[in-house]
């Protein structure tokens, strides 16, 4: 059972996600169990406080240590040893589904989600020291980005997944953008479906799927290429689809 740990003041948030889909199944067929904890709740004066105004002065208000300190402390105490623990932070190291698949290889996951202008730095100097960011954009607390990360991990997780689930993600497609699909009609608004996944030949079609997805990377995506590197058939489709591009003569369809 691999267990999630949240430190929020906004379980709200994340429950969504853990109900529904992928990861609310996993949660019902006991492969994984999720537990909020909300730094509230380790408060002791009267109006329950867990914000102040920030040193130097500034706008908006920044969580404060103790109640967060202790909030951690608590989860942690209910985590499995061995557990990562991460602050979901802008200032963190960028997500990436090698960073997920680390993730899902550990017993347990510990995730901070602050509010406001953000949590006191000791909290990341001295209680949990890693920083997890979603990219370079402003959201307003991290529960969303927890909420990311439980979903990227938890369809990671052993039994969570059947094979029916993931026919296209075979190895051989990793580390490249999808290729495009197509489901019934075979025509619409003029548009047909690519001849070649009409017939049967289950070859062709390999083929055909991993040279859109070594297409369309090289178009979108050309650093996900480098870093992966090709294989010698690779190479060929790729080269195939850049001819077939010019003779189209057209962009690809690039966003
Ligand atoms: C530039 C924003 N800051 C101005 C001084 C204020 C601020 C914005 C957003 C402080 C905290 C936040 C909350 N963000 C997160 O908690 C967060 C986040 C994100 O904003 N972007 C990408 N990944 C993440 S993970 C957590």
């Amino acid at each position: 059972m691999y267990r999630v740990g949240i430190v929020s003041l906004f379980p709200e948030l994340v429950e969504p996600v853990a109900r529904h889909g992928v990861v609310g199944r996993a949660r019902e067929r006991g492969l994984l169990e999720i537990e909020h904890v909300s730094p509230r709740d380790f408060t002791s004066d009267r109006h329950r406080t867990v914000d102040d105004r920030p040193y130097g002065g500034g706008p908006g208000m920044v969580l404060k240590y103790e109640p967060m300190r202790d909030a951690i402390e608590a989860l942690r105490a209910r985590m499995p040893e061995g557990s990562a623990e991460l602050v979901m932070s802008a200032q963190g190291r960028i997500f990436d589904q090698a960073w997920a698949v680390e993730l899902a290889s550990a017993p347990g996951l510990l995730l901070v989600a602050g509010r406001y202008e953000g949590i006191d730095e000791r909290i990341v100097e001295n209680v949990v020291r890693a920083e997890l960011s979603l990219g370079d954009y402003v959201l307003s607390g991290g529960e969303l980005a927890a909420a990311v990360v439980v979903d990227a991990v938890a369809r990671l997780l052993p039994g969570v997944l059947g094979h029916e689930d993931s026919p296209l993600e075979d190895s051989y497609m990793a580390g490249l953008l999808d290729c495009p699909q197509y489901t019934r009609p075979e025509v619409v608004d003029g548009l047909a479906v690519p001849q070649v996944l009409l017939g049967g030949d289950h070859g062709a079609v390999r083929r055909w799927r991993l040279k859109q997805a070594l297409g369309r990377t090289w178009l979108r995506r050309p650093q996900l290429l480098s870093a992966r590197g090709l294989s010698r058939e690779e190479a060929e489709l790729l080269e195939e689809f850049k001819a077939e591009l010019a003779e189209s003569g057209s962009g690809g369809g690039v966003a």
